[in-house]
């Protein structure tokens, strides 16, 4: 409290040395006697350090809002796609300091992620047709939830580019599984879980004949489809169970984002969609360019659909298996009513549901509204019955009939998220602003304005895509910050070459009213990425050390195969097999020297036997491609075919100790 009050002092002392009086400076009340109380303790250069660093009073008030301490932690964590890294970033708020680049779709050296040990069996999930894809397109992490809010368990992340799904467990902040879909070729809407996390939601992107065969594109309308896919997760196992999961089959509109209803919509799913013109392209043809063909219409439609319905119809077995997985046929789903449209304006983009599940918000690409819909009137809609049916025979329900109101916020609305004070918070991709506006019905008594009005725009720089906010897709919003997860940078950064990084840039939004504020710019130079969640620290309860020794992180359990003490290790010889029991502790292998002969498959199983904090390892076996880290308690197993004869070291990758120079062995292959 006291270095909190020395901060507030700081920050009046400098802002009475800047010469322009601040304009939109919030003032601060210390209290006297605390302000006297600290005083001494200033800095006596604050102010010349202020006026020679040329910063304002702004810059101030976001130093004092966003400086963490050495040694303090930041009180949320952004979960951050990675993008084209194909990987999952972990940032701490407000901070904004990358905690850690979670390996997901791609190896990751550092965590010994696809080089050898149990992080190949999670890549080869991953494989399409066989073939080994070490990258991902990654959009929309997860975080599971129960009742609608995040419980810092498990996160899960979509791969676009090849239609995978990814499970990270939060115990260790690592990568447990990545499925391929075997019906898609690309997905969008994903990964979204249902409010206790029963499944995780996978939307696709452009369609495909269903079962993803080949068809010729003048064949689009009869045998192109959509499909959404509901990956059942099982808890206790921390996997997807594919034999529990289901997929329905849509029009082949190119379904784009979802978001699970909560509250007083749980139950039901809600994605926009494009391109309900089904154009194919071939502008080389003559043909209207993709970009033409599909914002040709000036709706497109929400996609409502009845989960828990769909969850029944599939398991009374009215499905047909499609590559090993059930499939609710898009005839099926219309017959049995967990299937709606409502037209949506114009290139719709989003679909994000509010805190209590009563409002759907749809960006529009090309509409300078956001339209919201009304889950209740949606539902007495469906209930009326009478509705008429699009071409392939689900029925609409009017605009008029589900639209509660629209907001007009200036160009390009994507995407929303809210906080706990009735406001909520889009991305303006063209306007390159934050807006800040209005929720009604149940949400009007909390702020002071009018239901559904624009409070603020907020500038960017450049082009936002997703708006992150804390907590701010659940039942459970918080309300302190917002991340702009901006497209371009542009000249916010010194130039590294004309691939410049991407821009996230921090908003306080602690204050209602016009009263946001661009805190902190962090550049992000591995990717673009899409979506983040932030979520509150403390809800995450990730181990310090593995459980036990002899833990195996894949499986999350101990490996029976593990040796958890030095004087276990061993070398055993059974014909042309070589299986080793390895220890390793600050700062040797035991053994040292492993010795086989050409030709031999080895089998090699390495402990770290350290129970203190931070004591990781790495074991790098040179000229094999072979690299682990080996984090306090870890078990790890290689196996390999020593086919390369000759002299090789294995060596420990972390500067562990003083003797860290000191920790390796030879592996010796005899010709
Ligand atoms: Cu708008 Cu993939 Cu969510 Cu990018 S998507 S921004
Ligand atoms: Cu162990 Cu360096």
């Amino acid at each position: 409290m006291r270095r909190f009050l020395s901060l507030i002092v700081v920050s009046l002392v400098l802002l009475a040395a800047c010469d322009s009086e601040p304009s939109s400076m919030p003032t601060v009340d210390t209290g006297a006697t605390g302000a006297t109380a600290v005083t001494g303790a200033l800095p006596s250069d604050a102010a010349a350090i202020a006026t020679e660093r040329g910063l304002s009073p702004d810059d101030i008030y976001a130093a004092l809002k966003t400086y963490t301490p050495s040694g303090k932690t930041d009180p949320y964590i952004m979960i951050s796609s990675g993008g084209q890294s194909g990987q999952v970033l972990v940032i701490g708020v407000p901070s904004m300091r990358i905690l850690k680049v979670i390996g997901v779709f791609t190896p990751e050296p550092w965590q010994g992620y696809g080089f050898g040990g149990s992080g190949d069996k999670v890549l080869a999930g991953g494989k399409v047709n066989d073939k080994d894809v070490l990258w991902g397109d990654t959009h929309h992490p997860s975080i599971s939830e129960t009742d609608g809010s995040y419980d810092g368990q498990f996160a899960f992340i979509n791969d676009k580019a090849n239609a995978r799904l990814a499970v990270i467990d939060l115990r260790d902040f690592s990568t447990k599984q990545i499925i391929k879909n075997p019906n898609a070729i690309n997905d969008h809407g994903g990964a979204f879980v249902t409010p206790n996390t029963e499944y995780v939601i996978e939307g696709p992107q452009y369609a495909s004949p269903i079962g993803w065969r080949y068809a010729p594109l003048d064949q689009y309308k009869d045998k192109y489809r959509g499909l959404i896919s509901f990956w059942a997760f099982d808890r206790t196992r921390g996997r997807v169970d594919v034999a529990k999961s289901f997929q329905i089959e849509l029009p082949p509109y190119w379904q784009d984002l979802c978001d699970a209803g909560k509250k007083v919509s749980d139950g039901w799913v809600f994605c926009n969609s494009f391109n309900t013109e089904l154009a194919t392209g071939g502008v080389e043809a003559g043909n209207p360019p993709y970009e033409a063909g599909t914002t040709k219409n000036d709706t497109d439609y929400l996609h409502i659909i009845n989960w828990k319905k769909a969850d029944a119809v599939f398991k009374a077995g009215k499905v047909e298996q499609i590559n090993g997985i059930a499939v609710i046929r898009m005839q099926t789903a219309i017959d049995e009513g967990l299937l709606y449209f409502t037209p949506e304006p114009k290139s719709p983009h989003g679909a994000d549901v509010t805190p209590g599940g009563e409002f759907v918000v749809v960006g529009g690409k090309l509409d300078p509204h956001v339209t919201i819909y009304s889950v209740s009137k949606m539902l007495a809609a469906i209930e009326a019955g009478g509705l008429q049916k699009d071409t392939y025979g689900v029925p609409v329900i009017p605009l008029d009939k589900a639209m509660e109101a629209q907001v007009e916020l200036g160009l390009g609305p994507l995407h929303t998220v809210y906080d706990d004070r009735g406001y909520a918070y889009t991305s303006l991709f063209l306007d390159s602003a934050v807006a800040r506006w209005t929720l009604g019905g149940p949400y009007a008594d909390k702020h002071p304005e009018k239901a559904w009005t624009l409070v603020q725009k907020l500038p960017v720089q450049y082009n936002i895509g997703h708006i992150a906010a804390v907590e701010g897709d659940t039942a459970t919003p918080g309300g302190q910050f917002v991340v702009a997860l901006n497209k371009w940078s542009i000249d916010r950064f010194a130039n590294v070459g004309p691939l410049l990084p991407q821009n996230f840039q921090l908003v306080d939004i602690a204050k209602g009213g016009e009263q946001m504020k661009v805190l902190y710019d962090m550049p992000i130079g591995m990717a673009e990425p899409h979506y983040a969640q932030i979520i509150k620290a403390d809800r995450l309860k990730p181990y310090e050390v593995y459980p036990e020794v002899g833990w195996d992180a894949e499986q999350m359990k101990v490996d029976p195969n593990a040796i958890t003490k030095a004087d276990q290790a061993k070398v055993v010889r059974e014909g042309n097999q070589v299986e080793v029991w390895m220890t390793v502790v600050r700062s040797h292998f035991v053994p040292e020297q492993v010795k086989v002969k050409q030709g031999d498959h080895v089998i090699w199983h390495l402990t770290n036997i350290e129970r203190t904090r931070d004591a990781t390892h790495g074991f790098a076996l040179s000229g094999y491609n072979i690299n682990l880290s080996l984090e306090p308690g870890k078990t790890e197993t290689i196996e390999f075919d020593a086919v390369l004869p000759g002299t090789f070291t294995y060596y420990c990758t972390e500067f562990c100790s003083a003797l860290h120079l000191e920790m390796l062995g030879y592996f010796l292959v005899e010709p």
